[in-house]
């Protein structure tokens, strides 16, 4: 079933160039990148993009890193493209829950400053792509 999911490579994929790294990853497995943009994260995009983590300990500095730089917000599209990408990115923690060969198990350290996004549902993905690309909302 072709899907669509919202990634983000976060401020330190970004700062450490890792970005064409990360694309090459998503393009070599055959999803299709249908939206594209670097950006700095207004905070109330931030704040609504993580709601599901607000009051939790890490939550402040969670909206504090991803706003505090530059990142790419993409749409990828293709056959279980949410668990493809999420396949890709490995676990949440890269080193507690190392992947080999994922982006976050080969490239990841910190489990807070983990490289990359990616919606884990179809609803998620919904609400994350009107959240970041309204334009491409219910299309
Ligand atoms: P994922 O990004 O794998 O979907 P998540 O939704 O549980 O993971 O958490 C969102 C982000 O919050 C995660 O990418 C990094 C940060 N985070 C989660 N758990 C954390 C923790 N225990 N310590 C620090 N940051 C954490
Ligand atoms: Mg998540």
């Amino acid at each position: 079933m072709t899907e669509r999911t919202l990634v983000l490579i976060k401020p330190d994929g970004v700062a450490r160039r890792h970005v064409g790294e990360i694309l090459s990853r998503i393009e070599r497995k055959g999803l299709d990148i249908v939206a594209l943009e670097l950006r700095v994260a207004p905070v109330e995009v931030a704040g609504a993009h993580y709601a599901e983590h607000e009051g939790k300990p890490f939550y402040d500095s969670l909206i504090e890193f991803i706003t505090g730089g530059p990142l790419v917000a993409a749409v990828l599209e293709g056959p279980r493209a949410i668990a493809a990408f999420r396949q890709l990115a490995g676990g949440t923690d890269p080193v507690e829950k190392a992947v080999p060969g994922s982006i976050r198990g080969d490239l990841g350290l910190d489990p807070g400053e983990n490289l990359v996004h990616g919606s884990d549902s179809v609803e998620s993905a919904e609400r994350e792509i009107a959240l970041w690309f309204p334009a491409l909302a219910g299309k």
